[in-house]
């Protein structure tokens, strides 16, 4: 080490060779022809480590222009993050046509097999701020921008196929009260609070949205296996002109998959980014997910029909009435390179549609029309947001827009108008045939502020959602209203919120209202339109049904620790390859572990750095000479305690004995399986294939009971 020259001296930090200055800083000198650190003027740095100063001691010098430059630069990172939606995470794709609907629709995207289409996604939950936790109860965006050849067009779509509202105008309204409450500052990422279901209880026509909410849709397990749902109804066109209404569904080729709420708390602790990590890892493993893009057509003729108004966004139009066409396939798989220029200025408006789809009269629509164009200009600065390249088209544009802030991409030549008389110098030209038209069709109504009387059924779809759950994913809602709902401070609103939930099942309410013990049950809220209570129940509707029926995709965690027979961790390895899942390994110290024929195994995780939440089953692989440290080991028995309480599969060996002992595990639970020799790992992945124990829910989640609250009226059942 250290040869010193001119108070300069090299010195060696680990692998790295750097220089040290006088005052020990870390220099490091760019290699012969190689370009050097510039200032954003393209001037070279010599001396990236110390500002300008007068001596060593003295004063900074304001001449020092890459000092300015640099700090001036970081002040200004930050744009205005969304108002909603502000934490997201976005990845590469395209959009695979299966077979042509050019009889429906002339939408570039859709017009030839095979046909392919880049995509831009990004995934988001709505309430909570940038940093906030993935796992928050949340809505989900799922925002897809296809890049055809017609221009860009934005499905911006959510998880959920209903929303709170039915008027644009109620939008702000909505959101202030999900978001933190502006006197405090919080609680942020979050609707367990009182300004948010003093707005839901007041505000029937969000029932149906707020039991989507309550169920686990809320908190899926990741982005890769959840719904996206374009919510309205929307027009295709085809090139006669003819419309056809549709609902666009993305469908995850993994199945549905969603955490439980005691587990969503611990993995927020754990690990705030599960979800963006979740997505980065599966990309940069080459497991690309899939969705496909299904379509609900109908015409007019069904949208007179149909019980509920097609233009009403707290309605779905069930799956068993008009099934779902698969017709193409959405493929995630490149990350983004940079988090900034993709993930957070990628400007999705749901007014940009191509030839052959159109918008349907839905008044949220209609307002987010207008919405999303302007919350662009806020966040980006300038009109010229279109050309940032991750918004900008992939097919060739041109027009006579011009200036503004930021115009870095400049028409050239004299003419900037037409009408001109510039012939082929003249620029670009209007295109009657391909060009965009609105369908042409007829309104004529009077002008004004009213909400249409089709809309006033806040309930039947509500219960309907309600009862197509099994019944532990009914538990599951019941469990959500309680504990948002104990959150609340005032009383009054508690009741009110029961209040709703009378019109929409009489069992629900009992159950909440008992969770809550309220000391009186309320009167049901009065319905604008009296429930509907025999709508057929809808197997789309429930995630369990829903499921993946195998473990690809899926994590397995293995808590490991010295004296693991690594036959059994082989075995368990070439098995998880098999079902496409992974695998990280958890032990005492991340440096690793000696296996007992002396081999030596790197872990991922300490065990406080990987706790079971983190997994979709775990495996014990720990012999008797480090299972005692183990048992006294705080993070080791939760580790444990939450897998089953969690309801997951645990696969263990003998020497686990001792730690599932000290966690009171039951070894007769059908999900606590031994494995005995490297033959038992095949079953044992089976089953983690169900994903979960739901038999064991029962015994570990009961719920503490109290008498129940007194009726005010006597309600015939339904
Ligand atoms: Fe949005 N919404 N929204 N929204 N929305 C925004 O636009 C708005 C609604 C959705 O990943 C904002 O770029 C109004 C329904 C997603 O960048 C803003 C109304 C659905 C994203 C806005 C709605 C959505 C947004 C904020 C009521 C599901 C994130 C930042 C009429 C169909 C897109 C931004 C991304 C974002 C307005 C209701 C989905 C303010 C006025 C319904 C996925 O323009």
């Amino acid at each position: 080490m250290a040869k010193k020259r001119d108070n300069i001296e090299k010195v060696r930090y680990g692998t790295e060779v750097v220089l040290r200055a006088a005052g020990g800083e870390t220099h490091q000198i760019v290699a012969p022809d190689v370009l050097a650190l510039t200032t954003q003027q393209g001037t070279p740095v010599a001396d990236d480590q110390n500002s300008l100063k007068v001596g060593t001691r003295g004063p900074t010098l304001l001449e020092d222009f890459h000092f300015r430059e640099k700090i001036f630069h970081f002040d200004h990172e930050r744009i205005p993050e969304r108002v909603v939606h502000a934490r997201g995470f976005g990845a590469h794709g395209f959009f695979e046509n299966y077979e042509s609907l050019a009889a429906i629709t002339k939408a570039d995207p859709f017009q030839k097999p095979k046909q392919r289409t880049p995509a831009f996604v990004r995934f988001s939950t709505v309430a909570g701020n940038k940093g906030s936790s993935d796992l928050a109860r949340d809505v989900r965006g799922f925002a897809v921008k296809l890049y055809t050849q017609q221009g860009n067009w934005d499905i911006v779509g959510n998880n959920i196929p209903v929303f709170f509202i039915q008027d644009a105008i109620k939008f702000p309204d909505i959101i202030h009260s999900a978001k933190q409450e502006p006197d405090r500052g919080f609680p942020q990422a979050q609707t367990a609070h009182d300004n948010f279901w003093d707005f839901i209880s007041l505000s029937p026509e969000s029932t149906h949205m707020a039991m989507w909410i309550m169920s686990d849709r809320a908190i899926p397990r990741s982005f890769r296996f959840m719904e996206g749902f374009g919510v309205h109804t929307f027009r295709l066109i085809n090139a006669q002109g003819k419309s056809t209404f549709v609902k666009f569904h993305w469908k995850p080729k993994l199945g549905l998959q969603s955490v439980l709420w005691n587990e969503a708390v611990k993995i927020n602790g754990a690990d705030p980014d599960f979800h963006r990590r979740d997505l980065w890892n599966a990309l940069n493993a080459g497991d690309y997910p899939e969705w496909e893009l299904g379509l609900q057509l109908f015409d007019e003729n069904f949208a007179e029909e149909f019980e509920f108004d097609v233009l009403d966004p707290t309605k779905i139009i069930p799956e068993e009435e008009v099934p779902v066409r698969r017709v193409g396939r959405l493929v995630l798989d490149r990350p983004v390179a940079n988090f900034f220029a993709e993930t957070e200025q990628v400007a999705f408006c749901t007014q940009n549609i191509i030839p052959g789809i159109d918008f349907s009269n839905d008044p949220l629509l209609q307002g987010r029309n207008f919405s999303y164009l302007d919350t662009q200009l806020k966040r980006l600065g300038s009109p010229n947001f279109t050309y940032l390249p991750i918004n900008a088209p992939k097919c060739p544009f041109q027009n006579f827009q011009q200036d503004g802030q930021m115009a870095f991409v400049n028409p050239t030549g004299r003419v900037n108008y037409e009408p001109n008389s510039w012939g082929e110098a003249g620029g670009p030209r209007e295109d009657p045939e391909h060009g965009f038209r609105s369908y042409p069709a007829e309104e004529a109504e009077t002008r004004q502020r009213a909400r249409s009387e089709t809309f006033a059924d806040h309930f039947s779809q509500a219960r309907q959602f309600y009862v197509s759950q099994t019944e532990i994913e009914q538990q599951h809602i019941a469990n959500a209203f309680i504990f948002e709902l104990s959150k609340v401070v005032r009383v009054e609103i508690r009741a009110r919120m029961v209040s709703q939930l009378l019109n929409v099942d009489d069992e629900l309410a009992r159950k909440v209202a008992d969770g809550l013990r309220l000391r009186e049950m309320p009167k049901p809220a009065p319905a604008a339109r009296e429930p509907i209570s025999d709508l057929p129940p809808s197997g789309a509707l429930s995630i369990v049904r829903n499921g993946p029926n195998g473990f690809e995709g899926r994590k397995l965690g293995v808590l490991l620790a010295d004296g693991v027979a690594s036959d059994l961790l082989i075995a368990i390895e070439a098995a998880i390859i098999r079902a496409k899942a992974t695998m990280e390994l958890i032990a005492p110290q991340v440096g690793g572990v000696m296996t007992s024929d002396g081999q030596w195994i790197e872990a991922q995780h300490r065990i406080d750095g990987g706790p079971s939440v983190l997994y979709d089953a775990v495996a014990l692989l720990l012999s008797e000479q480090s299972v005692g440290a183990l048992c006294n080991n705080a993070a080791a028995v939760d580790f444990v305690s939450d897998a089953y309480a969690h309801c997951k599969y645990i696969a263990f060996v003998a020497g686990a004995l001792p730690l599932l002992q000290r966690c009171n595990i039951p070894y007769d639970d059908e999900g606590v399986i031994e494995l005995k020799a490297p033959r038992d790992v095949k079953s044992f992945l089976k089953s983690c294939g169900e994903l979960r124990v739901w038999s064991r829910e029962p015994k570990v989640l009961a719920q503490p009971t109290a008498s129940p609250a007194k009726p005010q009226t006597k309600r015939a059942r339904r």
